[in-house]
């Protein structure tokens, strides 16, 4: 049993060899809580840095503009066979280098310039592809908004989840092309259902952004949004625990205009040793293990939020459904802003990345929310009493954060927790 993956990593590089070896400490002496990461199988690493980063590939198997596709080819066909299986979808497309260029290339493949779109807002949980005035989806697309209801504090009421009496009147007033459900910084479940509903009554298409939740989605724990959407984009290296990258399934009406959007619309080179670890990934999560795991990154989350509460913080929408949860830090303490929270736990060995919450007064640059998740340390083994734990050390870091000694005390006892739980000496071969 392997603990560490670093004897894989042979480099004559000394430089980056003590790079990789000071994260590799980070990553296993620190708790690692940012929503979007993982820890990927030993497996996914080593067809990551195969030698399929060698070969030129352009275009889709059997129709490339190089030579010595023969096996490259090979490794797609399986990489796309594997992920219609996963989700039961009609095409898949494993190019995507992220999933910002997933999403784009749906938008290209799908509408004209200028076409309206309706998404969520970047501030209310949305992610910036779905047209923030800061990425380039908002030059090319004219964008709608739709947010989330009011805050409540009514705990069999919550608020601050999707508002559907706002996504239809505007889909009613805009008529918008493409409607896109998904969010980035969103803790409930997202009902395709009604998305797909208020889509037909405006015959616009759907889209699907289940970059956050896709790993869940194949384990089982999301509503599935396949049988209801027309297009569904995720990354690859979130709760679906594979390479850092993107793919994107569609019905098969919409396959070759797809294909064409990703290559040559957008990206050049495939990146095949990627796409190989992709298709491991794949593999993983269709196995009943991955189903297990998703189901306890979501009972370790609602622990976690639970413990959090009872520690003062406030959960955006009361509570979660998912593996992530959205803090806003006011009620805990009215001056501490995200970003001051995310650096304090920085020192204090937790790893978190601040977060606007709906409505938020403070920029996105300060922030008066943290988003936490769950996904890579119940990767590590950790469970429900772990993430209790781990809430205290956060509140205790945060009320003692001028405290230097009080700091490097929550630090010695994070790296005491990590110890027990090594993320790689879980997965088998
Ligand atoms: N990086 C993604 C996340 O952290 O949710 C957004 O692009």
């Amino acid at each position: 049993m392997s603990t560490s993956p670093l004897d894989a990593w042979i480099t004559d590089d000394d430089e980056i060899a003590s790079l990789l070896h000071q994260d590799w400490d980070r990553q296993t002496t620190t708790v690692q809580l940012i929503a979007s990461e993982n820890f990927a199988s030993p497996s996914v690493l080593a067809a990551t840095g195969s030698i399929l980063t060698n070969k030129y590939s352009e275009g889709y198997p059997g129709r490339r503009y190089y030579g010595g596709n023969q096996v490259v080819d090979e490794v797609e066909d399986l990489a796309r066979r594997r992920l219609t299986a996963l989700f039961g979808a009609d095409h898949a497309n494993v190019q995507p280098h992220c999933g910002a260029n997933a999403n784009v290339a749906v938008y290209e493949a799908l509408l004209n310039a200028g076409d309206t779109i309706l998404a969520m807002r970047l501030d209310q949980g949305g992610h910036l592809t779905h047209g923030s005035p800061a990425s380039i989806t908002s030059k090319f697309w004219k964008f709608v908004s739709y947010g989330v209801t009011p805050r409540s504090d009514d705990p069999e009421k919550p608020g601050e989840i999707i508002d559907f009496d706002n996504v239809r009147a505007l889909a009613h007033e805009h008529r918008p092309k493409l409607i896109v459900a998904g969010a980035t910084a969103y803790a409930r479940e997202i009902d395709p259902v009604p998305f797909r509903e208020i889509a037909d009554e405006v015959g616009a298409l759907l889209m699907f952004d289940s970059a956050h939740v896709a790993g869940l989605i194949a384990g089982g724990s999301h509503p599935d949004p396949v049988p209801y959407a027309d297009v569904v984009t995720f990354t690859t290296h979130k709760t679906l625990r594979g390479p850092r990258g993107g793919a994107i399934i569609c019905r098969e009406e919409f396959a070759k205009k797809i294909d064409s959007a990703v290559f040559p619309g957008q990206q050049g080179g495939p990146l095949e040793h990627v796409i190989a670890a992709k298709a491991v990934a794949f593999k993983e999560a269709s196995q009943p293990s991955f189903s297990i795991y998703t189901q306890q990154v979501v009972a370790n989350c609602k622990a976690f939020g639970r413990a959090l509460a009872s520690e003062g913080f406030r959960l955006v929408s009361g509570g979660t459904d998912n593996h992530m949860l959205l803090l806003d830090l006011r009620d805990f303490d009215a001056e501490l802003t995200g970003k001051v929270a995310q650096e304090v736990l920085d020192r204090a060995g937790i790893t978190t990345n601040r977060n606007t919450i709906p409505d938020d007064p403070r920029s996105a640059f300060i922030t008066s929310g943290l988003r936490v998740g769950t996904a890579a340390e119940t990767t590590a083994g950790m469970k429900e009493k772990e993430f209790e734990t781990i809430a205290s050390f956060m509140a205790r870091a945060l009320r003692h954060r001028d405290d230097d000694l009080a700091l490097a005390a929550v630090r010695h006892e994070v790296a005491a927790l990590c110890a027990d739980f090594n993320p790689y000496s879980n997965f088998t071969k």
